[in-house]
């Protein structure tokens, strides 16, 4: 089992500056160390260089061009880390960045489930969406169902679907928009929204998860964790914070199960945003929440772990 790790340092799938200093922070938290100490070998392929481009919106949509060379470039590089043999661990930057992480690793293995963890559905289309940000409409460029909804973009013609709906489950949303309602409900997406969480317990949010994943064919599984999924009482530093969100425990849970069940392939961990922590310790423990839930993909277990638990 190892790590391979790929930075991504950008931002212009939303408006808050800072957030391309993610992969930097992550990485001085003390990840790949950590990583090491568990047992886990690590390759670090380093920060992608992002190619400087028009930066310019088409209507409300900003930066179109600029997310579509970056995730380009992301996808290539999450295909080649895949194809290394890794477990692939992509650190953002602004969710936007799904699009090639996923995009990358379908390519490199093929169909996939998703685990998308976040306060929002991120399913907005370059039409639904009312604020223009990318990084609420990754998802509507990697479903096939959606592929007629999403119009010709500069820099996008390389996208092309790879993800089902019924590959796709949710957890921890709060923040949907209603024209994303009326997507996840059209399209009968699985989603365990927060309330669900409330209702049943992660425990059993995760296994009727890993069933609903494991009846689907067991493919390998991308889990994309945006850090806003946590209650921002535990991790502030992010753009787009919403109340009520997972528990610490919780969040870290979710991926202690993912990885338990062997078939976690790849997880994104992004929109930490050190410039938003109102004290040294809001980013302390934004950063270092991001840092055990990625632990927590490779195997680490809170009750303790020992050298065979790992292989
Ligand atoms: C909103 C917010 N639904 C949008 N999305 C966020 O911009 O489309 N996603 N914050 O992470
Ligand atoms: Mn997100
Ligand atoms: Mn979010
Ligand atoms: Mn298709």
């Amino acid at each position: 089992r190892s790590a391979g790790i790929i930075g991504a340092a950008f931002w212009r799938g939303q408006s808050r500056l800072g957030v391309h200093e993610g992969p930097d922070r992550i990485r001085s938290s003390g990840l790949l160390e950590r990583l090491k100490q568990q047992g886990c070998a690590v390759k670090d392929y380093g920060n992608l260089v992002f190619d400087d481009v028009d930066e310019s919106s088409v209507g409300l949509l900003k930066s179109v061009a600029a997310v579509g060379g970056a995730n380009r470039r992301l996808s290539e590089a999450m295909k080649a880390v895949k194809m290394d043999g890794h477990t692939a661990v992509m650190l953002g930057g602004d969710h936007s960045l799904a699009i090639g992480s996923i995009h990358g690793h379908s390519a490199a293995v093929g169909e996939l489930s998703v685990v998308w963890v976040d306060a929002h559905a991120d399913i907005n289309t370059p039409l639904t969406t009312y604020t223009g940000n990318f990084h609420g409409q990754p998802m509507s460029f990697l479903l096939h169902e959606l592929h007629s909804k999403v119009p010709v973009l500069p820099n996008f013609s390389w996208v092309k679907p790879c993800l089902s709906a019924k590959d796709l489950v949710y957890i921890g949303l709060r923040d949907v928009d209603p024209a994303e309602h009326y997507i996840l409900k059209m399209l009968g997406v699985k989603v365990f929204s927060i309330s669900e969480v409330d209702r049943l317990g992660v425990a059993r949010v995760m296994e009727e998860t890993c069933d609903y994943v494991t009846t689907r064919g067991k493919k390998p599984v991308h889990l994309s964790y945006d850090i806003d999924a946590i209650d921002p009482s535990v991790t502030p530093a992010t753009g787009t914070p919403v109340v009520g969100g997972l528990t610490y425990r919780e969040g870290v849970y979710i991926t202690e199960h993912l990885s338990q069940t062997g078939l976690l392939s790849a997880v994104d961990l992004v929109e930490v945003n050190p410039q938003l922590g109102k004290t040294e310790a809001d980013v302390q423990s934004t950063v270092n929440t991001a840092v055990d839930l990625l632990l927590g993909c490779f195997r680490r277990l809170r009750e303790g772990n020992h050298p065979t638990d790992y292989t």
